[in-house]
């Protein structure tokens, strides 16, 4: 059936407070469209520029079937390539492309893919709280849901990706609450003093006693609540490197699942030191946008899961690349899944999952009600999985009308990555 491209909308809505990026493909064929997700949060409207000034008149036309020669052709069509920008333009299209040739066989992409390795896929949530005992309560009641793989994060700066969003939290730093240098020493929660301020209101961050309370945090966790949960946990980069192979080694005994973003990309080389050294599970990718970043993390063997953020690397059709690549050298998916992967994104997420041999778990955040209402399919999770509804494509829409009610909302500071500072006043890098 020779069906093209006729439109391309690009949906900007934020039903609850994270900024989305939805691409919506109509066709020649009435009736015929596929949404993808192409959310980069901190920079939305740049996003969707990118598709509206130049894939757009590139693309229409184009026959929807040739996925392949549109990604790679897109993919050139700005010379320059791999940035963030551009990639989730890409993805984008790419995902609605790949939802629409689902639709057209009438199935889901992970059949169009090769058929499912598994019936479903673990995910894993997070628990955090501003000392351990809040964490742990959060492990328990997350447990007693049924889930078995959960992310443990005491409350700390530099991981608020809505900085300047109306919504404060108690995390939110607060620029003007930094008052001059501070030697920050006592940082580590205890049961004793659980009211203790984990961080300064200003958004300190300072590596050492980060380290000793999530060390802690770890310890704490073993000694209360045991060992039959998976644990994971996040470092957000943030900390010298060589602290970050201190730290690997450091909590072996505490096995976790996996230890995520020990460096900030430009660090890559690190990753290493800690493989010689011990045997803690690495996982890496989520700021990853370039092939050379991913390449040589998979071929040496550098890391065990790649977190990559699908729409960051251009869709679904990079990404079961590398997950093919990652077969081969026995690195396992872990897609990125946090709160600004919309719903769609979520759905390819799924569709990858469920057909990779490779999969080592899914990042799933509970979608909050009226986000899960704006993109009617979102999967269903119970017992700590989450299940594909079989629907033909991606298996999710998005309301558009709905989506039109909830536009983006002021944000000071442009809605940027909230900038986590040292004791001293200097910025700490994610
Ligand atoms: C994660 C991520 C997120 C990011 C956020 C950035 O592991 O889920 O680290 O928490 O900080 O996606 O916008
Ligand atoms: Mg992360």
């Amino acid at each position: 059936m020779d069906v093209k491209i006729k439109d391309i909308k690009v949906f900007l809505t934020e039903p609850d407070n994270i900024r989305l990026v939805t691409v919506k493909i109509n066709t020649t064929e009435p009736e015929l469209y596929g949404i993808g997700d192409a959310t980069f949060t901190q920079r939305p409207t740049a996003v969707a520029t990118a598709i509206n000034d130049y894939l757009k008149p590139f693309l229409i036309g184009k026959n929807v079937s040739d996925i392949e020669d549109i990604w790679q052709t897109s993919y050139v069509s700005s010379y320059w390539r791999n940035g963030p920008v551009l990639n989730n333009a890409l993805s984008g299209i790419d995902q609605a492309l790949w939802d629409i040739k689902g639709k057209m066989a009438n199935m889901p992409v992970y059949d169009l893919l090769g058929g499912r390795a598994r019936e479903a896929a673990a995910v894993y949530v997070h628990a955090s709280g501003s000392n351990v005992v809040e964490v742990e309560d959060q492990v328990r009641s997350f447990i007693e849901k049924g889930f078995h793989h959960i992310r443990v994060q005491m409350a700390t700066e530099g991981l608020t990706s809505n900085y300047g969003s109306k919504k404060k939290t108690k995390n939110t730093p607060d620029p003007k609450a930094f008052t001059g240098p501070k030697w920050i020493t006592s940082w580590i929660p205890d049961e004793s003093n659980s009211d203790l301020i984990v961080a300064h209101p200003a958004g300190i961050f300072e590596p050492k006693p980060y380290l000793r309370s999530a060390i802690k945090l770890f310890e704490h966790l073993r000694n209360s609540v045991g060992w039959d949960f998976e644990m994971l946990h996040d470092v957000h980069e943030r900390i010298p490197p060589i602290l970050g192979v201190w730290f690997a080694k450091e909590v072996e005994k505490y096995q976790l699942f996996f230890l995520e973003d020990l460096f900030s990309p430009e660090d890559n080389q690190y990753f290493k030191m800690v493989r010689n050294q011990c045997s803690t599970p690495i996982a890496m990718g989520e700021l990853w946008n370039n092939p050379h970043e991913v390449i040589p993390m998979i071929k040496d063997r550098l890391i065990d899961f790649i977190r990559i953020h699908m729409s960051q690397i251009g869709g679904i059709t990079p990404a079961k690349k590398i997950s093919a690549m990652g077969e081969l050298f026995n690195v396992r998916t872990a897609w990125h899944g946090p709160g600004d992967t919309s719903p769609v994104g979520h759905a390819a997420n799924l569709n990858l999952d469920l057909n990779n041999y490779n999969f080592g778990i899914q990042e799933y955040a509970i979608p909050p009600e009226r986000t899960r209402e704006m993109f009617p399919g979102f999967p269903e999770v119970r017992d700590g999985y989450m299940w594909s509804n079989g629907k033909p494509g991606l298996g999710i829409d998005l309301n558009e009308e709905m989506a039109k009610k909830f536009p983006f909302k002021e944000r000071a500071y442009g809605g940027a990555w909230g900038p986590a500072r040292r004791g001293d006043g200097s910025m700490v890098k994610p």
